[in-house]
């Protein structure tokens, strides 16, 4: 990738006010709310880094609403979103992987606009030995047409194709921030030194084409025959097979490598095990704006209509011709 002369001089919250530049009808508001974001996941990073000598390793002995072992640090991450964002006075509502009903945020300023979903700390079962885990966010705007009198679900329930914003962040061998507003898909690296995304990549574009399928094989005698069929043909067309097991670091390296990522359905998950709201939809937007494609074998992942908050679905996202061919598959199995 040919060095911008931008890289490394502008910081995320730069980016986001540049970027609100291309909304005439941005307020600001937006970009205030996506900093909380940023402040959010530069605390959760430093617990992070440190987790082996702070004693935040291990579980809580509790189980969360997705009846998931809780660790420590999924508490921690969960609870600094929770504040970064719950002070920053614009925001309406807050959904998190962690909490069984939303959070309604009491806006003295009433303008509590938005809806932020997110999963504070995806791929924590790798926390304890040291893999590469992230948070992930999605950004709705509350809808005009509902009720005061009206549950907070009708805000919530909305389809992807409606996110204002998504993203995430990898802790990984470096912690990197992806991000899209509509207007492609931007990176950026946490500079330690300055306590700074700074941009590294702007308009990033997905492979068409990736030999990469990343799937959790041991599952695979319960997958669909289409599934089972694609994988015996990726393999006598020399494929390579990468699966990390936590779905950022496994996204993230489709959306730069190309290739496709499956969490198909299976005898333990028959609705498939990774989330609609707060992590297909949000991977789905950036696949989309980066030139790919997510499905769930059957529909476009965002023009699904979720029925609840903790709705899981079926995802095969990445190079949309990769995406297409598995389609094949399904479509003759
Ligand atoms: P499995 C992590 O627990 C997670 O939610 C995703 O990050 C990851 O893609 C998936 O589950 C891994 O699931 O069943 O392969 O361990």
């Amino acid at each position: 990738m040919a060095s911008h002369p931008k890289h490394g001089l502008v910081t995320v919250a730069q980016h986001i006010i540049e970027q609100q530049r291309n909304h005439p009808t941005a307020t600001g508001q937006f970009s205030w709310l996506l900093s909380g974001i940023t402040l959010a996941t530069k605390i959760i990073e430093s617990h992070v880094r440190r987790a082996g000598i702070t004693n935040v390793l291990g579980e809580t002995g509790e189980s969360n609403v997705q009846g998931e072992l809780v660790q420590k640090l999924d508490l921690i991450a969960n609870e600094t979103i929770m504040r970064c964002l719950g002070y920053r006075g614009n925001i309406g509502i807050l959904v998190s992987e962690e909490e069984d009903e939303p959070r309604i945020i009491k806006n003295t300023s009433g303008s509590g606009n938005y809806v932020v979903l997110f999963d504070p700390l995806d791929g924590s079962s790798n926390i304890d030995v040291n893999v590469s885990i992230g948070t992930i966010f999605s950004i709705l705007h509350k809808r005009e047409d509902v009720w005061p009198s009206d549950g907070p679900e009708k805000h919530v329930l909305q389809p992807g194709i409606r996110q204002l914003a998504a993203g995430y962040v990898v802790y990984g061998s470096s912690t990197v921030l992806a991000y899209t507003t509509g207007d492609g898909v931007h990176m950026f690296t946490l500079n330690p030194d300055i306590g700074a995304f700074v941009l590294h990549q702007e308009g990033v574009i997905m492979p068409d084409v990736g030999k990469t399928y990343s799937i959790n094989e041991a599952y695979r005698a319960s997958f669909p025959q289409g599934i089972q069929d694609y994988l015996e043909w990726a393999k006598t067309d020399n494929y390579s097979q990468r699966y990390i097991g936590s779905l950022v670091a496994d996204f993230h390296r489709t959306l730069l490598r190309g290739g496709v990522f499956l969490y198909p359905p299976t005898k333990k998950s028959p609705e498939g095990k990774l989330r609609l709201l707060y992590e297909a939809n949000p991977m789905a937007f950036l696949a989309e704006q980066a030139g790919g494609a997510a499905t769930d074998g059957q529909h476009r992942i965002m023009e699904k209509t979720p029925q609840h908050m903790h709705e899981r679905t079926p995802l095969i996202i990445g190079s949309k011709s990769e995406v297409e061919r598995v389609h094949q598959f399904l479509e003759k199995g």
